[in-house]
């Protein structure tokens, strides 16, 4: 009698704990059906956009290879940058570029702050004329307080901003004459981007300026379509060799042209924490040198503009009197986009400049 009632004691017992068994063989399916999916190589896409204005010979183009290299090793191939050169990824247009970053649709960038000030108008500062007049004031405008509030704007509008890297002074060429004071530039067509402040600026200078996307101004040099434009030594004139069509250069440095290292929003929020990481140091790491990059032959030296000398170009250096000239002709431009900017960015920015020079 005792044995089948061990039985019965037994198979009671089996019982609850083949259910509870059956339980959680359940829940783990449930777990695994239910939760997001880890962050994997598997859960991101094949590739990463990175979206550029220039081509790949640029100090621009040359970082976009590290960047995307370094990312590739450092991940184990988890973020793969894709770079796509010329403009390719904004359809010619270069003052899309930051939509696309909101969207999603570009995942990084390597940006102009010309080619976004019509969505973030306080990156105008920088497109203010004769405001900057050296690297080292640069630098400490981008480190200090008004460099973390045009961060922190950026970033509010849904572009993770990550490192500023630089395309540089904006140096004035032409193909028809010397430039040397304000009268000079009477009746020149000169291509400016699609950046209101700079069809103010040249119609103040007395220029007749015309709005062009790059890809379009790279065409309409040779051709004569334009007669002049302005644009970065290192970054631009001599990668594109413009001295092929433009003769002329004024070096009057009346712009910088600071370049981000950017992240959409919606795609940084799709990284893991450790992946993000990665792409904030690896983004400030290759931002150094490629500001560096631009920077060479310029910084300290004139190698870079013998380079365009010896290609043919007649180079044009303005006193500071000379350049006092092309300033005052532009104060009433600083004066009205002060505000628009917003005049705490713009004193802030001055007050920095005053100290470091
Ligand atoms: O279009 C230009 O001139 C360039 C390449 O410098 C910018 O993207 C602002």
């Amino acid at each position: 009698m005792s044995a089948p009632a061990v039985g019965l004691t037994a198979e009671k017992e089996r019982s609850p704990m083949r259910s509870a068994a059956r339980l959680v063989v359940v829940l783990a399916w449930a777990v695994l059906l239910l939760a997001p999916p880890p962050v994997s190589a598997q859960s991101y896409k094949p590739d990463f956009k990175n979206s550029l204005v220039t081509n790949d010979q640029t100090t621009w183009g040359q970082s976009a290879i590290r960047f995307a290299d370094l990312l590739r090793e450092r991940t184990q191939g988890r973020v793969a940058v894709k770079n796509y050169w010329s403009g390719e990824l904004f359809a010619g247009k270069q003052t899309n570029e930051f939509t696309l970053l909101t969207r999603g649709v570009a995942d990084f960038a390597f940006g102009s702050t010309i080619n976004w000030s019509p969505q973030v108008k306080e990156l105008n500062l920088f497109n203010l004329p004769f405001f900057f007049p050296s690297y080292r004031a640069l630098d400490a405008v981008e480190e200090g307080e008004p460099g973390q509030k045009l961060f922190r704007i950026i970033e509010a509008k849904g572009v993770v901003p990550l490192a500023w890297g630089e395309n540089g002074y904006r140096e004035l060429t032409n193909s028809k004459r010397p430039v040397r004071k304000p009268e000079d530039l009477a009746g020149l067509k000169i291509r400016v981007v699609g950046s209101p402040m700079f069809i103010e600026t040249f119609r103040a200078l007395g220029a007749n300026p015309v709005d062009m996307d790059f890809d379009e101004a790279l065409r309409a040099f040779p051709q004569g379509t334009v007669d002049g434009q302005e644009n970065p030594v290192v970054n631009v004139i001599t990668p594109y060799k413009l001295w092929t069509s433009q003769k002329y250069i004024t070096l009057w440095r009346y712009a910088i042209d600071p370049m981000v290292i950017a992240v959409s929003k919606v795609t940084w929020d799709r990284l893991s924490a450790a992946d993000r990481e990665i792409v904030r140091t690896t983004a400030v790491e290759v931002a150094a040198w490629q500001k560096a990059e631009a920077r060479k032959g310029l910084d300290g030296s004139t190698e870079a503009v013998e380079v365009l000398r010896q290609s043919g170009m007649d180079v044009v250096a303005l006193s500071p009197a000379e350049l006092a000239a092309f300033r005052a002709k532009t104060r009433p431009v600083v004066a009205k986009w002060t505000p628009k900017i917003g005049a705490d960015l713009v004193r802030a920015a001055e007050q920095i400049i005053a100290r470091v020079k």
